[in-house]
């Protein structure tokens, strides 16, 4: 492995976020900051009270991000919500080289410097997008006729005035989007065209120039699964290690199809996280035919919920980036006649199904669905129960969630079960879990331990199987 800049993990600031206000389930997301002081019965403030995906993520040490536009930040229920509910934003299109020279030598930051303001104020981290594209690329760069030395200066002026001007804000860049095609060859560009495949090493080493401490991505879509584009990339990122180019890290984008996610992502994941490799989800959505019908809506949920779970799973993985704050602004309508409701917050600013399937798989509550009941009303009449899914399966291996659901108030909780067929755990989250042979037992994480009667929480393991891959009897005991 060849990554020889230090690891810059997520910013220490943006990290502590757990003093941030509560949301509350049933009045919306943003709606329930504004509702913050107003006075609620003692039991339903004590239901209502959520962590945000936020607090989740920071507590877990990872990135849950939002894409956001320069235009909404003035509308109350936008800026909360993408403060609130994300410890990192994307400028959508703002940072983008036709907005920010779109004439040769004229910048302008003007709204690439309010989204960088807006994460400033709000403790966030700012994955910045995107460098080096062959769209949204000005005519006078795309039509330029330059020679190979011409072009290598446009780019390295564009590429170190725009890292060096956020040198101190953005820790981490899409340097090159999009450069191999669905065919899974170079596309064709005027980077490409005339400077060959070498515009990507030049790309990343004029960026490690301007901030030799960045965090330098190469990113692109239908790359998320195991197929001949993501091969293809898996052979140029090995090639640019390689040859010593800096290159950290590769964005999965993720615009994704409802009951289309690849089985194959946790492992496509690994196989680069293997090469020395971050990788991040950088721009998730998940569209559905519209219209979005609760069924369409839950298979979304389990879909979203086994992305996220693919990534935390895989040490390098270091999270998720959403594109957009709310269904209202997405780009998915607009280029896909029908389709929609892609985002896991919709256009009234309302949880749907996957926010909660996120929510729980960053360890939080599941929320009202899907997933066990939730009602406090009637909980499981022991200390806690713990119900076991097998989420996905491959040759080898499995992988598995326990929801732990309490039936008093408690603690702490600890679940034993024993594997029948040789299973054996070899990486959980939200839990600690030791094993002895084929038992195991399994205790909270400490934040996750404290849970009111009926509410719930879950925990999830990578296996490996020899064979069968059975759902064992488990135990659970709270304190
Ligand atoms: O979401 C962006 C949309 O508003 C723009 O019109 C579009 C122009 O190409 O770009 C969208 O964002 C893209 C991102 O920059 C790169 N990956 C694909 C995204 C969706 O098209």
């Amino acid at each position: 492995m060849l990554v020889t800049k230090g690891r810059r993990r997520l910013r220490e600031g943006a990290a502590v976020a757990l003093a941030l206000a509560l949301s509350l389930v049933t009045g919306g997301l943003a709606a329930a900051h504004a509702e913050e002081d107003a006075p609620l019965p003692a039991q339903e403030a004590a239901q209502a009270q959520q962590a945000t995906l936020r607090e989740l993520a920071d507590q877990r040490g990872l990135r849950m991000g939002t894409a956001v536009g320069s235009q909404y930040l003035n509308q109350a229920d936008y800026a909360r919500t993408a403060a609130t509910e994300f410890n990192s934003v994307t400028h959508e299109n703002d940072l983008k080289w036709e907005t920010v020279q779109p004439q040769r030598g004229q910048f302008n930051w003007t709204n690439a410097d309010r989204i960088v303001d807006f994460a400033q104020q709000n403790d966030q981290m700012i994955h910045g997008h995107t460098l080096v594209w062959h769209s949204q690329l000005p005519s006078w760069v795309r039509d330029g006729s330059f020679s190979e030395d011409q072009l290598l200066d446009v780019m390295d002026t564009h590429i170190s005035t725009t890292v060096g001007r956020y040198r101190d804000d953005i820790a981490t860049w899409d340097v090159v989007n999009e450069p191999i095609g669905d065919d899974a060859r170079f596309r064709d560009s005027v980077f490409h065209r005339t400077l060959g495949e070498d515009f990507i090493a030049e790309a990343f080493r004029m960026a490690d120039r301007a901030d030799p401490d960045a965090r330098l991505f190469i990113n692109d879509y239908n790359i998320d699964g195991i197929n001949a584009k993501s091969d293809a990339y898996y052979e140029l990122v090995r090639d640019l290690l390689a040859q010593g180019v800096p290159i950290d890290g590769i964005g999965f984008q993720g615009h994704l199809i409802a009951g289309q996610v690849p089985s194959s992502i946790q492992q496509n994941i690994q196989r680069f996280v293997d090469l020395g490799l971050e990788v991040m989800i950088t721009e998730l959505d998940i569209r559905i035919q519209m219209p979005a019908t609760q069924q369409k809506l839950e298979q979304q949920a389990r879909d979203y919920e086994q992305v996220v779970n693919a990534c935390y799973a895989v040490e390098g993985c270091s999270g998720v980036i959403v594109w957009g704050v709310t269904d209202a602004y997405s780009w998915v309508p607009d280029t896909f006649e029908g389709q929609g409701a892609a985002l896991p917050i919709d256009g009234n600013y309302q949880p749907k199904p996957s926010y909660w399937s996120i929510h729980e798989a960053l360890g939080g509550d599941p929320g009202p669905g899907p997933g066990p009941d939730p009602d406090p009303t009637d909980p499981p009449s022991g200390e806690c129960e713990a119900e076991y899914t097998v989420t996905n399966q491959w040759q080898g291996g499995f992988q598995a969630q326990v929801t732990v659901t309490a039936g008093a108030d408690l603690t702490g909780w600890t679940v034993e079960w024993a594997f029948g067929g040789g299973e054996r755990v070899s990486h959980a989250w939200n839990a600690s879990v030791t094993s002895s042979g084929g038992s195991v037992t399994a205790t909270d994480a400490g934040y996750n331990g404290t849970l009111s009667a009926g509410q719930s929480t879950s925990f999830g393991f990578v296996g490996t199987s020899s064979g069968s891959v059975s759902e064992p009897e488990l135990t659970c005991a709270g304190s």
